[in-house]
């Protein structure tokens, strides 16, 4: 367990760094939390730590002051969100480029003993997820590069920019590929929504407002496996305590098609099956997606625990909670 050290966790005001603070804390870490959010807009709020700011950390002057006499730096930071967000924002995802360089750099200035980068499945290969069902992907699956334009590459390229920093300055790096991460405190409108928070959120106003039809990207044929926030953060901390400097997946191998997602989510809803009304012509990506999760079984000696239909209950309802306490279009600021 990581225990009494002074950890930076840049990206804190987001779903998964949120959730990692409160881990952190949880098990008696000094936490140094940054965001570009101001901090009414930070997803999770956490009475504890004093040590919040909110700043550009693309800017190197602010990675320099905030990683001083820091044990370890988590990077959970980019601009990012589902495809409706990343395929329109290629040079915005892009720019995070800056962030985990000048964090690099300022690890490296101030002797940071490990560092972790948040890298994503955007990362692999596009020609190997082409087909609806496809094998999980393994890690050396990113190579030959052609990862998903934007976002993709630059989590790519800062993958390696990692690595480097490892080679040439002996930093300690440890590094997740996410798939797909979904659970309470996400983002559930706005734009930045990923498929389950936005079916879960459409099932719930459809059934609210009496509605029998809820829209639904592409032809709901296409695959992805989705993991939920508790595992994730799980393998977080695992991979971070661990020795292993490659990147390693942190995923679930539980396949699904959006249409069987919805399936799932009408389920717990209790709704009466919904027309769906597909729109070819909004952001798909890849057509199908998952994770093969031999290596981090190998290397952690773990698995992840909580299966689909269990995590977006709780998600669905939590979400239900929000939205009628809060209504769906407005930021949220929640206390965790
Ligand atoms: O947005 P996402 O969850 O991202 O979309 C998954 C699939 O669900 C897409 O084919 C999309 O067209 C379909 N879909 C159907 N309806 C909807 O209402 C909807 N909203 C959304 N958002 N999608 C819908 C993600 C990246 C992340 C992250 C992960 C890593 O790609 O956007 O930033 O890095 O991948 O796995 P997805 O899975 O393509």
């Amino acid at each position: 367990m990581i225990k009494n050290k002074k950890i930076l966790v840049v990206g804190a005001g987001g779903f998964i760094g949120g959730h990692l603070v409160k881990r952190l804390l949880n098990d008696e870490n000094f936490i140094i939390a940054t965001d570009i959010k101001p901090k009414e807009y930070w997803f999770q709020d956490f009475e504890k730590t004093k040590n919040y700011y909110s700043m550009d950390m693309k800017e190197i002057d602010n990675c320099r002051k905030v990683t001083k006499n820091v044990d370890y730096v988590f990077n959970m930071a980019c601009n990012m969100g589902g495809m409706g967000f990343i395929e329109n924002n290629k040079a915005e995802c892009m720019q995070s480029v800056l962030i985990n360089t000048n964090l690099l750099i300022a690890s490296k200035e101030n002797k940071i003993k490990r560092y972790f980068f948040s890298s994503s499945a955007c990362a692999y290969n596009k020609n190997k997820q082409q087909d609806v069902f496809i094998k999980g992907l393994k890690e050396k699956d990113a190579y030959p590069a052609d990862p998903e334009d934007g976002y993709g590459w630059e989590k790519l390229f800062s993958e390696r920019m990692c690595r480097h920093f490892m080679e040439d300055y002996g930093i300690e790096i440890r590094i997740a590929r996410y798939h797909n991460i979904y659970g309470p405190f996400g983002t559930y409108d706005g734009g930045r929504e990923k498929a389950p928070a936005a079916l879960c959120r459409k099932i719930i106003n459809a059934k609210k407002n009496n509605e029998d039809k809820i829209d639904v990207w592409g032809d709901g044929k296409q695959t992805r496996s989705f993991l939920y926030i508790d595992d994730c953060i799980e393998g977080t901390i695992r991979l971070f305590e661990s020795d292993y400097s490659e990147p390693v997946n942190i995923g679930s191998d539980e396949q699904v098609s959006i249409n069987q997602m919805i399936d799932i989510i009408e389920n717990i809803s209790k709704v009466k099956k919904l027309k769906r009304d597909y729109q070819l012509d909004k952001p798909k990506g890849v057509r199908g997606r998952s994770s093969n999760n031999d290596l981090v079984k190998e290397v952690l000696n773990w698995s992840y625990e909580i299966k689909l239909k269990d995590g977006l209950k709780k998600t669905f309802d939590w979400m239900s909670n929000e939205i009628s306490k809060r209504g769906s279009n407005i930021n949220r600021f929640t206390k965790s």
